[in-house]
């Protein structure tokens, strides 16, 4: 195996860094030739399903999904890893066959998606390190994916585990735009842990339509100047795409062990996820699409957006019911809500026998702590931690900003607010002023600061708005806007050992909230709560962060180039909470080669790796 994998390090220029553990720490450049692919289109349903008895917002529902072809055999050049699109429990998503791979050694990520849809929009490969111009986040790193284009993405990961795909692009994730991409584990490893058959619970929440709610001045031709609360009965909460009225069912073998694959691609909620007792207490296996060592033993799992966790569970010999409720509980950041009011969806494991078709219920009603916190997170261990190496850059990043009730999520990282999509703003249109086309995009209209209606009657309502001379207000008009640089990226250099310590103190007019920080292009270690030092806490790519918190992680900047680190729900994420880590000084911007014919596809994408070593680092 060592020989081989030196011959495929030299013929294919992976770097190879044995870590303190044993471990193989790879990072690997594209692969130069395409091993066989998924094909995937981005769809938007036409005339989505009513799913609310709300008639009042449902003409506006928008309804977008991922959808697969698996090629025929002939058509593919497969090395028995290529990725495949499946039904899983009930959900389509990407397939890599790892079982018979060794672990560390690549699974060749290709995938040729197609978008289908009138609108533009861009894959994220959530968790995934690629190269950065397939990371898939457009205006950074890639160029949108247009109407009617495709495109070729083709690179190889070392991970194993539970990761997904959802859109970067505006506002499309609240519209379902996301699936589940599995790694699969070696077989041998599925043995060890003594894992019969997986269980996907890809548990999400979509708003009816996310631009018409704090957002809804911005849009007059489709909200038509009436605001879409944000109340939950204007979400869809679904598992597997299906909703608690008619919940997924899997059938499962009574004496057997499942693997519960967790994973959380809503918007905004947050979720507990439970099931009966007598499936017993689950051993917590995985999170984030990484192993964690054996023996940590849960009855219920917190999952914040974009989190995952993986728990075995025993299916019991007798299995006396017949079947067993999978529950997942709203719950929230900040403060006891409980879970008797809360929203709530599920699926059914069967064994045998019809699901009694009542409601689904939850062990904990009315019992359960309704909020969020980092216990679980101080409990587990990484299998494969960081290699120990000193810190050579630290960096804070600060949780700014806040809830209003009036104006919505106003919220930011380290007091400033990057929006890297297109979206839409307010641009004074007043004529020979110094004001004229300045752009304040947020979701704060200019006569909010003039009739001073903001938080508590106080006299601001956000610092953008503070130099707009009130007479000016009527000339800001709601027009299309284009990204901003950011201009206030963390800097790092290649090679570094960074800590990030991320620094939530809440606010003190509306006490704050708790926010999921998700980094792309590296898995962090959580290595520190409130200043206390976790040895080998467990490796994640989403920390959740409650309020009057400070956390610190750890990650090794080998990845070379400019990632995004942003809030993952999504309407913080949409109202600026977002900043960039890049390698100093900042790489210039590489599109990705657009979709190449049939004659040149062995070449694309034909993305040249990025050079080790930054001058001036
Ligand atoms: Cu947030």
């Amino acid at each position: 195996m060592r020989l081989a994998l030196l011959f495929w390090c030299l013929t294919s220029g992976c770097v190879v860094v044995a870590s303190d553990k044993g471990r193989r720490d790879l990072q690997y450049f594209p692969p130069k030739k395409v091993h066989g692919f998924a094909r995937l289109n981005v769809v938007e349903e036409k005339n989505p399903m009513p799913k609310s008895n709300d008639t009042e917002w449902e003409s506006l529902r928008r309804a977008m999904y991922v959808d697969g072809i698996v090629l025929p055999e002939d058509e593919t050049k497969t090395t028995g890893s290529a990725p495949s699109w499946r039904n899983m429990d009930g959900i389509n998503g990407l397939y890599v066959d790892g079982t018979s791979v060794e672990e560390g050694d690549p699974l060749f990520f290709s995938v040729i998606l197609r978008n289908h849809m009138e609108e533009a929009t861009m894959l994220h490969w959530h968790g995934l390190t690629p190269p950065m111009n397939e990371d898939g986040v457009p205006m950074l790193t890639s160029l949108p994916l247009e109407s009617g284009s495709e495109i070729l993405y083709d690179f190889s990961v070392p991970q194993r585990g539970l990761y997904w795909m959802h859109s970067h692009y505006g506002l499309q994730l609240h519209y379902g735009l996301a699936a589940p991409v599995v790694l699969q584990h070696p077989q041998s490893y599925l043995d060890w842990l003594g894992v019969q058959q997986d269980v996907l619970f890809f548990v999400a929440d979509s708003f009816v339509r996310a631009e018409c709610n704090f957002d809804f001045r911005l849009y007059p031709e489709v909200c038509k100047g009436k605001r879409i609360p944000d109340n939950w009965a204007n979400y869809d909460m679904t598992v597997n795409n299906r909703s608690i009225l008619d919940p997924a069912v899997v059938e499962v073998l009574p004496g057997s062990v499942i693997r519960l694959r967790t994973l959380h691609a809503g918007a905004i909620a947050l979720w507990r996820i439970s099931w009966p007792e007598e499936l017993g207490k689950g051993e917590v296996v995985a999170v984030d699409g990484t192993d964690v060592e054996r023996g940590v033993f849960v009855d219920s799992i917190p999952l914040a957006n974009a989190q995952r966790m993986d728990v075995l569970l025993k299916i019991p010999v007798s299995a006396e019911k017949g079947w067993y409720e999978i529950v997942a509980d709203r719950i929230t950041g900040y403060y006891a809500e409980g879970t008797e009011a809360a929203e709530r969806t599920g699926m059914i494991l069967k064994t045998h026998g019809p699901h009694r078709g009542d409601p689904i219920q939850s062990k904990f009603e009315g019992k359960l702590k309704g909020w969020m916190d980092l216990d679980l997170d101080k409990r587990l261990k990484a299998k494969f931690p960081l290699p120990s190496k000193p810190v050579t850059r630290e960096h804070v990043l600060r949780l700014t900003g806040e809830f209003t009730d009036d104006y919505g999520p106003q919220f930011s990282l380290n007091d400033a607010r990057w929006y890297n999509f297109p979206g839409r703003g307010w641009v004074n249109r007043k004529e020979g002023t110094l004001t004229y086309k300045r752009i304040v995009q947020s979701n704060i209209p200019c006569e909010a600061l003039c009739e001073k209606k903001n938080w508590r009657g106080g006299s601001r309502c956000d610092p953008e708005w503070d130099s707009v001379p009130l007479d000016e207000c009527a000339f800001f008009k709601a027009s299309d806007v284009p990204p901003r640089k950011n201009s206030q990226p963390l800097k790092v250099c290649d090679g570094d050992r960074v800590e990030l310590t991320i620094v939530n103190q809440g606010s003190p007019r509306t006490g704050g909230d708790s926010h999921p920080i998700h980094m792309h292009g590296a898995h962090f270690q959580i290595v520190a709560v409130n200043g206390t030092r976790l040895e080998d806490g467990p490796m994640r790519d989403t920390a959740f962060v409650p309020r009057w918190t400070n956390l610190t992680v750890a990650f090794d900047a080998v990845n070379n180039g400019m990632w995004l680190i942003h809030c993952h729900m999504h309407f913080h994420l949409d109202q600026g909470m977002a900043t960039t880590v890049e390698s100093t000084p900042p790489l210039a911007q590489q599109s990705v080669t657009e979709w190449a014919p049939v004659s040149e596809r062995m070449q694309a994408p034909g993305v040249v790796p990025v050079k080790r070593g930054q001058p001036g680092c």
